[in-house]
């Protein structure tokens, strides 16, 4: 008996010794001091044994489980171990990966120059006003004195969406409609797309976009007008900007005028983007013609005012060396993500 008990001991030991998993040593628990165990079942033989055998026995046996026990106890405790150190290992977080990056949105170039010019007209007092895109001859020409024979009156030159509506080849109208609407004094700038059909190429677009700007009171006159220009050139070029008035003409202004700045490239000594001038053409202005402010039920012996146009488009592609007008609305991920 003392033999078979040895033998069995061995052999839980070893078992144990082999198990892999919980499970296992949940059967081998069960199997060797289960209610049917080997261990009990020797326990059961103890009848057989002399009386003077049996004490001796029985504690050999009891040592036998107890160390069965303690094998079992030992290696679950090892298996849960390992199992805690596996799952540790598999959850590790690498905490040198660099962490993704959020992309957050960002302004188009031409709503950051937009911007730009919006806070140095509205500091000087301008509001903003807006208006539709699908225009009719009357708001878009008539209005601004622009005669019937006039080139921009051409198919050519402006998208007719029918006999009398047209897509804005200005933002003026929006303009008008504020004279109408409003007595003098009037300050307000324009914003806004306008659409002319134009040759595709690196410097036009059918589509661009434009800033206009009014002031009607008593007493305006081309002082107020200059004043206001040079200090939007020297907001947006910086304060040593010289400003240059050229004699012009635009049907809407008399007298007209084109304003041109120092190259913000050169600063004055001529180079490519100037093509050699030292000067770069920003805006057309002048002082509104009469008959505009006649049409707009605004009477010119009392009132007087200044426009001014300027190409938002131009001014960005300067500003940012934007070497083709097209990328501006192309809307190419590539593109717009270097600003
Ligand atoms: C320009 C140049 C000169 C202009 C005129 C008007 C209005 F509505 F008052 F008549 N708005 N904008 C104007 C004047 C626009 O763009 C180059």
């Amino acid at each position: 008996m003392k033999q078979q008990l040895e033998a069995i001991r061995k052999m839980a030991e070893e078992a144990i010794q082999n198990a892999k998993d919980q499970s296992e040593i949940e059967a081998l628990r069960v199997k060797y001091l289960g209610k049917k165990g080997e261990l009990t079942a020797i326990l059961k033989q103890m009848g057989s044994l002399s009386p003077e055998e049996r004490p001796a026995m029985g504690q050999l046996v009891n040592l036998a489980k107890q160390a069965v026990e303690n094998l079992i106890a030992e290696k679950q405790a090892k298996l849960k171990a390992m199992a805690q150190q596996e799952k540790l290992q598999k959850e590790t977080i690498d905490i040198t990966l660099p962490a993704k990056v959020k992309k957050t949105g960002k302004l188009h170039p031409l709503n950051t120059v937009l911007d730009d010019m919006i806070n140095i007209f509205t500091s000087m007092g301008f509001d903003v006003v807006d208006g539709p895109e699908v225009e009719t001859d009357h708001y878009n020409f008539e209005c601004l004195n622009v005669p019937a024979d006039h080139p921009a009156r051409d198919m050519q030159d402006t998208f007719y969406l029918a006999e009398n509506l047209l897509l804005r080849t200005q933002t003026s109208a929006a303009q008008i409609r504020t004279m109408e609407n409003r007595k003098p004094p009037i300050r307000v700038i324009c914003p806004g797309r306008v659409f002319r059909a134009d040759e595709v190429d690196a410097t036009h677009s059918p589509v661009f976009h434009q800033i206009e700007g009014l002031v009607v009171d008593k007493g305006i006159t081309m002082c107020d007008l200059k004043g206001v220009l040079e200090e939007f050139a020297r907001e947006i070029y910086g304060k040593d900007t010289a400003v240059k008035f050229r004699p012009s003409f635009f049907p809407f202004t008399e007298p007209s005028v084109e304003v041109d700045v120092t190259c913000s490239e050169c600063g004055g000594k001529g180079c490519r983007v100037c093509k050699g001038s030292g000067w770069i053409e920003i805006l057309g202005a002048g002082m509104v013609h009469p008959n505009v402010l006649r049409s707009c039920g605004i009477d010119p012996e009392e009132y007087s005012g200044f426009a001014f146009g300027i190409g938002l488009d131009r001014l960005t592609t300067t500003r940012y060396k934007i070497s083709d007008i097209r990328l501006l609305f192309e809307n190419d991920k590539r593109f717009l993500d270097q600003f």
